[in-house]
């Protein structure tokens, strides 16, 4: 029951074993789990909203009422170049312009996206010599990333059993982590890449590898705004015969 409150934006503080307090940020409810479910525990909803029971107390999703500050706030620069102090108010504002809220500061934010963590900042050129090296550097990342998530236990069944055989294959150990990122980033399972589905690797990259943003674009070949495996492979300087569509192994 708790973690579909969280789902929902709504916080939930549990009282006793079977006895919830759950606030949308407007009201506070005390709920009893006999049996009793509360209407937010099934409803998801998107970026920027939080669940909110309407007059007849059924369930629905509205931008979120406020942010609440915490120090694990990190401050996030947009597509249009703006600083927001956190993701949650980029996201709240975001979608109050999308709703025409008379809250919305700016209507140009409805087309706006996470550009990368951390306040706007000129970011330097990216040099030919770095580019060069860039494809070499992260696919070693990407074994390490991979690795330490092993260690904290944090990979699935699938992906631990492609890292035992990354690590068989010492000489080119990286291969099969590029492949494995690949499925990972592709949420969608349509075997591309698409901006919003790389934004978990630009957003905490972009500041401070100021390559990425011509690597990815590079990386896209055909210019169709998307990366497929051969793409992304080739990219990270993978051999043709390497690159493997091994995603449903891991989905397995
Ligand atoms: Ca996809
Ligand atoms: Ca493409």
């Amino acid at each position: 029951m708790v973690v579909g409150l969280f789902l929902c934006h709504c916080h939930a503080k549990e009282l006793g074993s079977t006895t919830f307090l759950v606030s949308n940020g407007v009201d506070e409810t005390v709920y009893s789990d006999e049996g009793l479910e509360h209407p937010c525990t099934s409803l998801v909803c998107g970026d920027g909203q939080e669940c909110v029971l309407d007059d007849s107390g059924m369930a629905e999703c509205a931008c979120i009422k406020k942010c609440i500050p915490s120090s694990n706030d990190i401050p996030l620069c947009s597509t249009r170049n703006e600083t927001f102090s956190s993701e949650c108010s980029f996201l709240r504002e975001r979608c109050l312009c999308v709703q025409g809220s008379s809250e919305c500061e700016d209507k140009a934010h409805v087309s706006a996206h996470m550009d990368y963590y951390g306040k706007c900042q000129e970011l330097p050129e990216c040099e030919e010599a770095e580019l060069e090296e860039f494809p070499i550097r992260m696919r070693e990342w990407l074994y390490l990333v991979m690795e330490e998530l092993d260690e904290r236990e944090d990979l699935s069944e699938g992906a631990h059993r492609m890292l035992e055989e990354a690590k068989g294959q010492t000489s080119r150990r990286w291969v099969l982590p590029v492949i494995w990122k690949f499925c990972e980033l592709d949420q969608t399972g349509d075997r591309f890449m698409n901006t919003d589905e790389l934004r978990p690797i630009t957003a905490p990259l972009k500041p401070v590898e100021h390559c990425t943003a011509t690597f990815l674009e590079n990386c896209d070949v055909d210019n169709n705004g998307r990366i497929d495996i051969v793409e992304w492979g080739s990219c990270l300087q993978l051999e043709d015969d390497e690159i493997e569509d091994r995603c449903d192994d891991l989905r397995n």
